[in-house]
C-alpha cells in the first residue's frame, strides 16, 4: 500500500535529512509532505532544497520561508535576520522556484488530515485562516488568540483544544518528543538543536528519527540533548 509520510522541520540539516529519506526507502507511489521550514539556521539550506528536488518531496510552507519570500517579493531587505541572509546566498534560481511552489497547507481528504507549518486556531473553519497565522501559531494565549510560545511561556498549545476533524500534522513547535493529541501529531523534534529528525508514516502510525548529528542552534525553550 502506498504510505503517506510526513517529515517534520529540517532547517538546513542536509545530512540528517538525507539519512531521513534513505533509511525511508521511499517508492514511487508514496507521498513525502515535509511540513515546512526545510531552510535557515542549520548548516547547507541550500543542499536540504536540492534532496527535496531529487526525492519528489512534497512541502509546505513555514514560517522561515514566508519570510524570505516576502523580503523577495515586496523588496524588503530590512525583514531578513541574520541567518536569512547567509540562506539567500546560497539559493539558486531552482531553491527559489521550489520555495515560490510551496502551499500554504496540504488537505488529503482520503485520510481527513491537513499538513500545515505552524497550526491552526481552534473552533474556526480552517480552511481560510491567514497564512502568517498557520506557518507561526503556538499557543493560545488568555484572549484567546494564536501566540508564540516565547511570548506566552505558560499559555496551552493549540492543539489542546483542537480536537479535528480534520487531523492536523504539524511542526514549528520544537520538542523533545512528538506531541500526540487526539486531533493532531506535532512533529518537530529539532533536530538543529540538537534533537532528532522525524518521520510519521500516516497510514501505519509509526515513527522514523533520525539523532542529529550535533547541536547546529542553541534554543532556550529545548533542554540541551544529551
Ligand atoms: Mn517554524
Amino acid at each position: 500500500m502506498p504510505r503517506t509520510i510526513a517529515i517534520g522541520d529540517v532547517h538546513g540539516c542536509a545530512e540528517e535529512f538525507e539519512e531521513l529519506l534513505d533509511a525511508l526507502n521511499i517508492l514511487e507511489d508514496d507521498r513525502v509532505i515535509q511540513v515546512g521550514d526545510l531552510i535557515n539556521r542549520g548548516p547547507d539550506s541550500h543542499r536540504v532544497l536540492e534532496l527535496a528536488r531529487i526525492y519528489q518531496v512534497e512541502a509546505i510552507l513555514g514560517n522561515h520561508e514566508l519570510r524570505l519570500l516576502t523580503a523577495r517579493e515586496e523588496n524588503r531587505p530590512d525583514l531578513l535576520k541574520d541567518y536569512d541572509k547567509v540562506t539567500v546566498d546560497q539559493l539558486t534560481a531552482s531553491d527559489w522556484k521550489y520555495l515560490e511552489n510551496l502551499p500554504k497547507l496540504i488537505h488529503q481528504p482520503e485520510n481527513d488530515t491537513v499538513f500545515v507549518h505552524g497550526g491552526f486556531i481552534p473552533n474556526r473553519p480552517w480552511q481560510h485562516q491567514p497564512a502568517d497565522i498557520i506557518t507561526s501559531i503556538q499557543v493560545i494565549d488568555k484572549n484567546g488568540r494564536a501566540a508564540k510560545r516565547s511570548d506566552a511561556p505558560n499559555a496551552p498549545p493549540w492543539a489542546d483544544t483542537w480536537i479535528g476533524s480534520p487531523f492536523v500534522i504539524y511542526g514549528h513547535t520544537p520538542r523533545p518528543n512528538i506531541l500526540e493529541r487526539p486531533g493532531s501529531i506535532g512533529i518537530d523534534t529539532g533536530c538543529v538543536y540538537g534533537g532528532h529528525l522525524t518521520a510519521y508514516i500516516v497510514e501505519e502510525k509509526s515513527l522514523i528519527q533520525v539523532r542529529a548529528r550535533k547541536a547546529y542552534a542553541h534554543s532556550k525553550r529545548l533542554p540541551d540533548p544529551v
